[in-house]
């Protein structure tokens, strides 16, 4: 059993979408001064770090992750001197810094692609991955395409030769084959952990290697022509694996640094193969997002992540990030927000470690856009068939004030029309709302060790409403009873725990111990129940 704490796999990691979270000058765009000043309210939640998606420079084709210098702060969300005191004010409140990078591709508008793109024997040219087809050259290289849409591939006049882009074609892939590249990518690393750095979240990693040869991908059955390949070619090339190697010896050559990688287009299998001692700390399992409000689905991502996983790797879990509709919309959460303490109460008690994603704690729904006011390229690629990712990215509602708090000024993105009633400064003063079961939450998760390190051990349930797991250590034993319906229902508990005395921790239904009669425990509608035993 592992005891020693350790800050990633006990604690709770906080995303934020800096461009949406506190704007301290007016510019209507959210950024660090912003995040040093609500550093109070982060601490008062109880999260143990913070995770920033990209601040480097970008021309914001894709918001931050089309990045044009590696080692430096765009300006519209600060300096390197407001990024210092960031970390510094925020390691004073014990919170972390994790820091997003975006090595699979840069922008377009990154001094290396524009110096690769200007000719053919350029020294940067082989940093990217250039290619022609021998069978002409209005033909693409290899039937590749880009997530974002159409062909993988570029054209580019004035080399007469196609570039590789999975993402947009403003976004060229890195040709990690390149050994200077690779270097470059490593001294990142280095950049950031000097600078304390706590931690980093690897955007695609999974990506940066393609096939050496370029082969075509198989085809299969999909919608979209991206889905209607096999991702043979383009993703989880076996070089990965030396890589995940290189970025774990570099952190562990400084105290307690992580690496959580996201892994694109590749289940829970892959993910886990990433993971471990030697690799990378943490891997991304985003099956919980496609999960609907039905107790059976979430207990069987967890059944198959608990399996996956070796015992020297630890799970995680994700509701909600930056790409996907919120949870709060998903689950057509009903205004209480109970059905979002029940969500939130398993989120934070199973078996590894919960990623939240700002404006969760307030029960956040996504904006509806219009046409005119999408930000996001991919929605006004598929609108409107897919509205893009504006939904889930717009301003935290912080109070009742003009534009939810977020700014003095016009913000980049309209704030959801729910703030006047739905914001931290009216959740914070009401005792019973989600902010505040959310802040209960995270103090009875850090008081008892059984919800950090403890086993879990799935109960007797009803798959259509309950779900029940001990979590438990050698000398604590946590009950946590969740009922994802309306209805009231009873939990058995079995016959180990018919006699056993219970305490409540924490419910959003009741003050006092429920009663457990002959091994049943009554739950109310929407309840989460959590109880130690004595
Ligand atoms: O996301 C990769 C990814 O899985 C998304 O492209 C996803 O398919 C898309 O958002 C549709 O939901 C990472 C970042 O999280 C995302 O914001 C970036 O756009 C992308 O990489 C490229 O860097
Ligand atoms: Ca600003």
């Amino acid at each position: 059993m592992q005891n020693k704490t350790l800050w990633w796999r006990d604690g709770v990691i906080y995303q934020i979408y800096p461009r949406s979270f506190a704007d301290s000058n007016g510019d209507g765009i959210g950024d660090l001064p912003g995040i040093t000043a609500k550093l109070e309210y982060l601490a008062d939640l109880g999260i143990d770090a913070i995770w920033l998606s990209p601040i480097n420079p970008s021309p914001d084709v894709d918001f931050g992750y089309d990045v044009s210098d590696y080692k430096a702060i765009d300006p519209k969300y600060g300096t390197m001197a407001d990024f210092d005191d960031l970390v510094k004010k925020a390691h004073q409140h014990n919170i972390h810094v994790i820091l997003d990078l975006v090595l699979n591709h840069t922008s377009d508008q990154h001094p290396w692609f524009i110096q690769s793109r200007s000719s053919r024997d350029n020294p940067y040219r082989d940093w990217y991955l250039w290619r022609e087809n021998p069978k002409g050259k209005h033909l693409p290289p290899n039937n590749w395409q880009s997530i974002f849409g159409g062909k993988g591939w570029e054209y580019d006049e004035k080399t007469e030769q196609w570039y590789f882009h999975m993402f947009y074609k403003q976004q060229p892939d890195l040709n990690w084959r390149n050994p200077a590249v690779r270097a470059e990518m490593m001294s990142i690393f280095r950049f950031w952990a000097d600078r304390g750095v706590d931690g980093f979240r690897l955007d695609v990693f999974n990506e940066y290697y393609k096939d050496a040869e370029f082969r075509d991908n198989p085809p299969k059955w999909g919608i979209r022509p991206f889905d209607q390949q096999k991702h043979m070619h383009d993703t989880d090339q076996p070089e990965m694996m030396g890589i995940v190697e290189e970025i774990r010896k570099i952190l562990d050559g400084y105290p307690e640094r992580y690496a959580v990688g996201e892994t694109f287009m590749s289940g829970a299998d892959k993910a886990a193969a990433y993971c471990g001692p030697g690799k990378l700390h943490a891997t991304f399992n985003f099956s919980f997002m496609h999960n609907f409000w039905n107790p059976a689905g979430f207990l069987k991502s967890v059944l198959d992540w608990e399996a996956l996983l070796t015992e020297d790797s630890w799970p995680n879990y994700v509701m909600n990030n930056h790409d996907n509709p919120r949870s709060a919309t998903r689950y057509r959460a009903p205004e209480n927000d109970e059905r979002l303490k029940v969500a939130a109460g398993m989120l934070l008690t199973l078996r590894g470690t919960p990623f939240l994603y700002s404006g969760e704690e307030i029960g956040m729904r996504d904006i509806s856009v219009s046409r005119s006011e999408i930000q996001d390229p991919l929605g006004l690629h598929y609108w409107p068939f897919n509205k893009g990712r504006d939904g889930c990215r717009s301003p935290m509602q912080w109070s009742t004030a003009r534009y939810a708090g977020f700014t003095n000024g016009k913000p980049w993105l309209k704030a959801h029309p729910n703030f006047i009633k739905r914001n931290v400064e009216l959740q914070k003063a009401d005792p019973k709302s989600l902010l505040n079961f959310y802040c209960a939450l995270l103090r009875v998760r850090r008081a008892n060790p059984a919800l950090q390190q403890g086993m879990f051990v799935p109960l007797t349930y009803n798959p259509q409403q309950i779900l029940g797991y001990l979590r438990q250590t050698a000398d604590q034993t946590v009950l946590v009873a969740l009922n994802f319906g309306k209805r009231k229902v009873k939990l058995a508990l079995g016959p180990r725990l018919n006699d056993a005395n219970w305490e409540l921790l924490l419910s959003n239904k009741r003050e006092t111990t429920p009663k457990v009669e002959r091994g049943w425990l009554q739950l109310m509608g929407d309840e989460v129940c959590i109880l130690l035993q004595k």
